[in-house]
């Protein structure tokens, strides 16, 4: 080992007070865990003495609770950037502690990279072997550590031995360079490869390495219910019509899914679906559902930033290597949701709302337009430029206090112009080329809930034939979401 070996306290006690930390891994596995945590603890110290310790955090996506929640409880982090799906951090920026920015995860490496974040003082990146000359061979994820490890100041590892040896190899590592003199990025097909197995660095800058042993520990997803069940037979269904009519090819196309209970239930769909051909997948997060479908020969390969697999998926992963090992690729977020890419590749984007509105708008970050939940994510930058963009999410929530269909959203993340498909349990509305008018019919007919089917209707009925191209009622626009602030039911809403 060519660098200093250091305890995570002796590695904790080189960040100072103020400093940008930028910290490696994405979607909660394959980051750093001791360094993290020993900085929470020294940050506590710290204030306990009066003084005061606070440092900007920038990561690839969401991190695991080693980062996000003891850092949030010790107070320490003064910003947060990309994203993060933790009730602690959640709660740090909802009451304005933290500042929060909400950034496309294919953007955050190229902002860093541009020093558009100012300078990145120390990164902190996990790996799961160091070359004897001293290269970095990542572990479960890939986010921006390449760009974090290039651009930051100082760097320090932590080298995870419980994934020692078992994942060389599978890493693509590019970094596109900067313009004038970017290039077009070579990948025509999921598999394709156009970088190195390694994260290079300055030896000169690596302050020490930290020797760890633990693993990301993903928690079990939550057994389908009849709601999410429906909503991924009905994707599948559709997909399979489209094939059927010829408006997704023969071949099939790359699918790319967001993470959670829909997009497991979408994919096991289309797995057990003996119509839908065996299909490759181009995405940000690579779930367990995938390696089940690759195990039964029904995903051809899959090439992502991060395994956000559970204790029994990655072991499955590791004994199986003869499967698994040429058909599994990570790659940096900046290229698996690069917009070039995408469109070359013509992907199929499935993505989830926390509500829509009757003309197409996403929105996926805000609760009633003010509460952050986790941030936009990679939704949008597989939205903007799919094949084929389709939005889930149930109709309801809160046990139907919510209705999920609204007639304006609260906030936009992905517009109109960009979603070309909305599913719920309730059934598709296909907005492709379909006037503001036309989808706001289609939207209420196929997929609001039955309680709230007649206040849409209402709504719409307040200023159809008024000579508007997109029929709204501005007085009544968040009717809904105001009758839900002041008596805890949406239903409860009078149009006036
Ligand atoms: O609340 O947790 O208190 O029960 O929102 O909703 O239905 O469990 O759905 O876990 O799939 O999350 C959009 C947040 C959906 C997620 C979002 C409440 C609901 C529940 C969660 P509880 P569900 P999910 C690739 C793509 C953006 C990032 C992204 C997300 C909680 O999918 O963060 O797409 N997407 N990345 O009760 C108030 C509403 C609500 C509502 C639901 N209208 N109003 N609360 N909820 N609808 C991956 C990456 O980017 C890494």
């Amino acid at each position: 080992m060519k660098y200093p070996i250091l305890t995570a306290e002796e590695a904790a006690s080189l960040i100072k007070n103020d400093y940008t930390i930028g910290i490696g891994g994405f979607s909660s596995v394959g980051t750093p865990k001791a360094i993290p945590s020993a900085l929470a603890k020294h940050a506590q110290a710290l204030h306990e003495k009066g003084e005061e310790f606070r440092v900007g955090l920038i990561t690839g996506g969401a991190t695991g609770k080693q980062i996000d929640t003891e850092l949030s409880l010790a107070h320490a982090v003064k910003f947060r950037t990309p994203f993060q799906s933790n009730k602690d951090m959640r709660a740090a920026i909802n009451s304005g502690e933290v500042q929060y920015f909400d950034v496309h995860l294919s953007m955050i490496g190229q902002d860093v990279n541009y020093g558009f974040l100012g300078k990145i003082d120390v990164a902190i990146v996990e790996a799961s072997d160091i070359t004897e000359d001293g290269k970095i061979i990542l572990s479960t994820s890939v986010g921006i550590s390449p760009t974090l490890v290039k651009v930051a100041d100082k760097v320090l590892i932590e080298l995870n031995a419980s994934h020692t040896g078992k994942l060389t190899g599978m890493h693509d590592i590019y970094i596109p360079e900067i313009p004038p003199y970017r290039k077009p990025i070579n990948i025509v097909n999921p598999g394709d490869r156009i970088g190195t197995t390694y994260v290079d660095v300055d030896p000169k800058k690596v302050l020490g390495v930290v020797m760890t042993d633990c693993r990301d520990n993903m928690a079990p997803f939550t057994p389908l219910n009849e709601e999410t069940q429906t909503i991924g037979n009905l994707v599948a269904d559709f997909l399979v019509k489209e094939l059927k009519n010829g408006g997704i090819p023969k071949e099939f196309l790359p699918l790319q899914s967001g993470v959670g209970n829909v997009a497991n239930a979408v994919l096991g769909a289309l797995g057990d679906n003996p119509e839908v051909p065996a299909f490759s997948m181009f995405t940000e997060v690579i779930q367990n559902s995938v390696m089940d479908l690759i195990m039964k020969g029904r995903c051809n390969y899959v090439t992502g930033s991060s395994l956000s697999l559970t204790e029994d998926a990655l072991n499955m992963m590791y004994d199986n290597m003869n499967v698994f090992g040429n058909r599994v690729l990570l790659r940096p977020q900046e290229i698996t949701n690069h917009p070039e890419l995408i469109r070359r590749m013509g992907i199929i984007a499935l993505n989830t709302a926390l509500e829509a509105d009757i003309f197409g708008n996403i929105n996926s970050t805000h609760v009633s337009g003010t509460k952050m939940m986790n941030g936009i994510g990679g939704s949008a930058d597989f939205a903007r430029n799919a094949y084929l963009s389709i939005f889930t999410t149930p109709s309801t929530a809160k046990g139907g206090l919510i209705s999920s269909i609204v007639p304006m959203v609260t906030h936009t993340d992905s517009s109109e112009h960009s979603v070309r498909v909305i599913v719920t349990e309730q059934g598709v509305a296909d907005l492709r080329g379909k006037s503001p008018s036309q989808r706001a019919r289609l939207i209420i007919e196929n997929c609001a809930h039955p309680d709230y089917k007649q206040l849409l209707w209402d709504y719409l009925k307040l200023s159809e034939g008024k000579g508007l191209h997109t029929p709204h009622s501005l007085q009544n626009a968040f009717k809904m979401h105001i009758a839900l602030a002041e008596t805890g039911d949406m239903r409860n809403c009078k149009f006036a």
